[in-house]
This record gives structure tokens, sequence and C-alpha cells, in this order.
């Protein structure tokens, strides 16, 4: 028999060692009666179900101690859980009944009940200490704020980037449930796992938008400017201003390529990533022009650019007219211009004409009834106009051959003009031709007379006071006329004239108030000079009424005075020969005795016409 257990144990022991033993044991009680039970194969089947019953056993204790502790035992909870972050229970909450009380011996302040874990506390219940556990457990799922995102494509993000703000008692760490699609523009749902310490998950839907970079952007001719902003696609259903990806240009284009169609290299940068893109700038816009009704007259045409104002293009274009307009229709017709640019875009304007017939003739203007002496020169143009409501100033024509200047008479002058419609103007003016007579003369010469001279005065008064007159009265000015009674009323009536009138008007009062004169006329000189000779009954003296610098009496003087003056002058200034006349022309003058003495030479010789000669006794 003992032989047999031996055998038993060490077979056994290898494996299983323990419940060998106890099967020693056991089949040593059982020695009496049962002995061959243990025997061989018998045995080792015995063991197998014993070695199963302990396990159940042990199991059966496990779970009792699991679920069934409070329920057992000396009526306290071996196990409380609380929430992490709460506060130590009361020590009554591990018991069982209620009613009782019971208190900690463990000193519970400042207990860290932050952390997941299991805090050994001791308990006083019924005045015995019983060791307790207080278990810190995180069983709330965490929660956060989740926010879109959005991204270039080819950029990638972390979960963590769509959550805003965790709220949990522990550490969570966020994923992916499923990693996004970076490669694919466009909007996507992706779900974020929130996950605490205490293993609790939340889900969380968030969205991705993943903007696009257009591998090529049309632009119209012209265009002022492209912004970076304009290659991106946006994610379908997005519409975000600012656009929230930063983007900008490493290569745009140029104000002149956005002008000239063709294909231009861009590179774009868009956060931190660097693309390429294309610029296709095409002219697809026809030009723009604003239309300009317009009114011509019959017979006047206009060009197509006539009718358009601001007109606009990108690239070269061209103007004509649809339908050549008839410019010889009067009234109104509708003008369309066509406006085409070099890429064959067109567009047409409309505006209207009006053909206006011209049946206004020109106006004559500045004709009048003249008045002319016999001999004048007749001035027909002197002020006449003719102007036109459509051709402006225009030719006129004069019709005056019924008029005779040396007849005195009234005649009828025809002034004509006409404009390009046809349209004629006439005026028909008289033309006075009469005589100038004495009478007429000496009544103007009188009237000035009675004005600065009275009849009682002595004669050199009367002489002193018409030069002074005659000087002061007439502006020196350009004058034609050599023929005495035109040139004297005519410096009498206008008051200016040259030395001839100087003289006529001269010789005119001189005679009206009875003293003795006569002309006189430079010889020689480079220019003509007349002034006047005056005999008051005391010899013939030179009288000058023409302005010259002088101290000399010039309202009578002698020859003596007047050679000194004619040499003075003629050292100093371009005149010659100023008092220079032909001697044996006139009278003895007062003065000739001292400069020439009996001597019967003429002054004026063969050389006299030369006028660069000056010729005086002893010079
Ligand atoms: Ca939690
Ligand atoms: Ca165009
Ligand atoms: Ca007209």
């Amino acid at each position: 028999m003992t032989k047999e257990l031996t055998i038993c144990y060490y077979q056994s022991r290898e494996n299983t060692p323990y419940y060998a033993i106890q099967a020693r044991r056991r089949v040593n009680i059982s020695h009496a009666g049962k002995v061959r039970l243990y025997g061989g194969k018998n045995l080792r089947k015995t063991v197998l179900i014993l070695i199963i019953l302990l396990i159940l056993a042990a199991l059966a204790v496990i779970i009792a101690t699991a679920i069934l502790p409070n329920l057992t035992g000396n009526g306290v909870k071996p196990v409380v859980t609380i929430e992490i972050g709460g506060e130590v229970p009361p020590a009554e909450t591990f018991l069982q009944k209620p009613g009782e009380t019971a208190e900690y011996e463990t000193d519970i302040t400042g207990l860290d009940l932050s952390r997941i874990g299991d805090i050994p506390l001791t308990i006083i219940y019924k005045g015995d200490p019983v060791d307790v556990t207080l278990r810190v457990a995180d069983t709330t799922k965490p929660e956060a704020t989740i926010r879109e995102q959005y991204i270039i494509i080819g950029e990638t993000l972390a979960a963590e980037a769509f959550v805003i703000e965790i709220i949990d008692a522990t550490e969570v760490t966020v994923t992916y449930k499923r990693a996004p699609d970076f490669t694919r523009p466009g909007a996507q749902n992706v779900t974020i796992i929130l996950e605490d310490q205490g293993g609790n998950k939340t889900e969380k839907s968030a969205q991705l938008l993943i903007y696009g970079i257009t591998p090529m952007l049309q632009a119209e001719a012209g265009t002022i400017e492209i912004f970076p902003q304009h290659f991106l696609i946006e994610p379908s259903g997005i519409d975000l201003r600012p656009i929230p990806i930063d983007v900008s240009f490493e290569r745009g284009v140029t104000q002149s390529q956005l002008a000239s169609p063709g294909e231009y290299d861009v590179t774009i940068r868009a956060n931190g990533l660097q693309f390429n893109s294309v610029v296709k700038v095409a002219d697809t816009a026809p030009p723009v022009a604003m239309a300009v009704d317009r009114s011509l007259w019959l017979g006047k045409t206009a060009e197509p650019s006539y009718f358009i104002t601001n007109a606009y293009d990108a690239s070269e274009y061209s103007v004509r007219f649809k339908t050549d307009p008839d410019f010889t229709n009067p009234g109104t017709q509708v003008i369309t211009v066509i406006l085409e640019d070099i890429w064959g875009n067109a567009a047409e304007v409309t505006s209207s004409l009006v053909i206006m017939e011209d049946d206004l003739p020109p106006v004559i203007n500045g004709v009048v009834n003249q008045t002319i002496f016999i001999g004048d020169t007749i001035s027909y143009r002197n002020g006449v106009t003719a102007v036109d409501n459509v051709d402006g100033e225009v030719e006129y024509t004069i019709d005056s051959s019924a008029v005779n200047p040396r007849r005195v008479g009234t005649y009828n002058v025809t002034y004509s003009a006409s404009d390009s419609s046809g349209n004629t103007a006439t005026r028909t003016v008289t033309l006075s031709v009469v005589e100038l007579t004495y009478d007429m003369v000496y009544a103007l010469a009188d009237e000035v007379l009675a004005s600065i001279i009275r009849p009682d005065m002595d004669p050199v008064e009367k002489v002193r006071r018409i030069q002074r007159w005659v000087n002061s009265s007439i502006t020196y000015a350009g004058y034609r006329d050599r023929e005495t009674l035109r040139a004297a009323y005519a410096g009498l009536r206008s008051r200016h004239g040259n030395c001839f009138t100087y003289y006529a008007v001269s010789e005119v009062l001189l005679t009206r108030a009875g003293i003795d004169n006569m002309r006189i006329t430079r010889v020689g000189g480079r220019t003509n000079h007349f002034w006047n000779l005056v005999n008051v009954g005391t010899g013939w003296y030179h009288y000058d009424a023409t302005p010259i610098m002088s101290t000399l009496n010039l309202y009578m003087f002698t020859s003596v005075d007047a050679v000194a003056y004619t040499r003075r002058i003629t050292a100093n200034t371009i005149y010659t020969n100023y008092y220079v006349y032909d001697r044996s022309l006139y009278p003895p003058i007062v003065g000739d005795d001292e400069l020439y003495g009996d001597e019967s030479e003429d002054l004026v010789d063969d050389d006299i016409d030369d006028g660069s000669i000056t010729y005086f006794p002893g010079n």
C-alpha cells in the first residue's frame, strides 16, 4: 500500500504537487476499506475531479468577494467608489445599514482625489478598526467644443486641431476615428474620438474643408489686377471672407501681361506650400462705347467715330458703319456703328443722325451808305464781312459798276454772298460822290479861328496862335493826299495827318485869318517836307506847324534860323536838308541878305538830287 502511495506521489509531484499531497492525505483517510480505489488509473481520475472541484470553489470565493461583499462579513463595505475630483465621503458611506455611525481613523485631510486609484483607509466601526478602500474612478465621458478646419491641399492636420476646449477630470487623448483624406479637396466629415484616463470615450463630428489651387485661371484681357485668392478652389458650399488660407504670390502677373492675351506662369504660396498655376489671358469682350446723337447740315459728311464716344477695348479695334448713312437725305436716320476688336469681338452702337437743310443765307455786315469826294479812293471792303450759319465767314462780291467816282452823283453798290447750300444774300447801299468846295473847308476853318483868335488881334499874335493850334491839335499820322484843299479838310475833320496836313490846315487857317502865306517845299532830303511862309507886312518868314524838337519860334523864323537848325539836325540825326529849298521859287525871306549878301548864286545845283550833300554858303 505504502509503495503504491509513494508512486502516486512521485507521479504527481511534477505537475501538481499540491493536489498530489492532498490526494495522499485522503488516501490515508480512506485506507481502511477502499485501498484499491487508488490504484493506477483510478487515482489520476480522482485527482482531476478534485482539481476541478477546487477551481470551482475558488471561483465561488472570488465571485462572492466581488459581488456580495456588502452582504457578507461585518456590516462594512470593503470598497466605495467615488468620481474623480470629488470629496471624501462620510465614513458612514462604508456601512451596510443606514442609521449606524462610523468614523475615519485615517487622517483624510489632504487626500489627493484627482487621480484614479485605490486609497486604503481605516474606519472605526463599533469600536473596531476596519480596513476599507476608497476607489477614485473616472466614469464621466470627456466633452469638448469642436470647430471646422480649413487647410490647403497638401497640408495635414492633427485631430487635436478640431478641438477647442476639452472638459474632463483626466487627461484626454484626441484621435481620428479614421484618418481624413488630405489629398482630396472639398468638404469631409471627420470623427474625432476623445478618450479620458478612465477609458471613457466621446465621438465628435467635425468638418474638414480642403482648399485646392486651380491649375489655370482665365482672365479677360484688360483685367486690372488678379489676386492670389482667385486661384483658390473653395470647398463646395463655402464662400468665406476673409478666406481662411494665407495665400500670396511668389510670382504673379503684370498689368501689361493682363493686357495682352497669352498664358503666363504664376507661383502661389498658400499656407507655406508652393503651387504652380497658369493665367490664361484672353480677349473675349467686345469693345464698348457710348452713342452720340448727331445732326449735320445737308451736304456734310462724318466718320463713324463721330457717332460714338468713350470707346474702349483692351485690344486694338476698328470702327465702321453697319450701313453707310445717307448724308443727302434730310430728316432723321438710325446710325449703327460696329466696333470690332482684333480678336473678332464686335459690338453695335446705335445712335441717330438728323440731316438738316440750310435755308438761311449768309448775313452781310458792315455795309453802309458812303459819301466821298471826287478823286477820293473808295474803300468798298473796309469793315464788311459775310457770315453764314453753316459755312461761317464766306466770300462776298461787290457790284460797283454803276459808280463813277469822278462825277458827282449817288450810285448803288450791291454786295452779294452765297452759302454752300446756294442761299444768297444781297444788300444794296448808296455811294454819293460829291465835290469838295472851298466853302466846305472854310466853314470848318472859320469854326476853329473863332475859338482861337479875334479880328482885332495883332497879326503876329494871330500867326502864333494858329501855329500853336495846328501844332497841338493835329496828331502826326500817315497821310498820302497831296492836294491842299482835301488835306486841309481831312485834317480839320479827323485831326490827324502828316506834315502836308500841318501845312495845308495852316494855309487854310492863315488865309481865312487874312495872313499872306504860301507853301514851301524841301529839296534834296531823304524825306519830303512841307511848311509855310508867312508875311504880316514885315517881310516873309518861315512858319512850320509840324512838331519838331526846337527852341525856335516856329510860327515866324528867319532863314538864318532855318540854316542853323538844319545844320544842327543834320549833324545829330538822319535828317538831311531839313529846311533846304529852291530859293528861286520863293520871294526873299528875312535873313537871306545876311546869308547870301547880293550873291545871285542859286543854292540848288545839279548835285542836290543826291540828297546827301547839304548846301550852305561857307560850308
Ligand atoms: Ca472623464
Ligand atoms: Ca476686346
Ligand atoms: Ca446758310
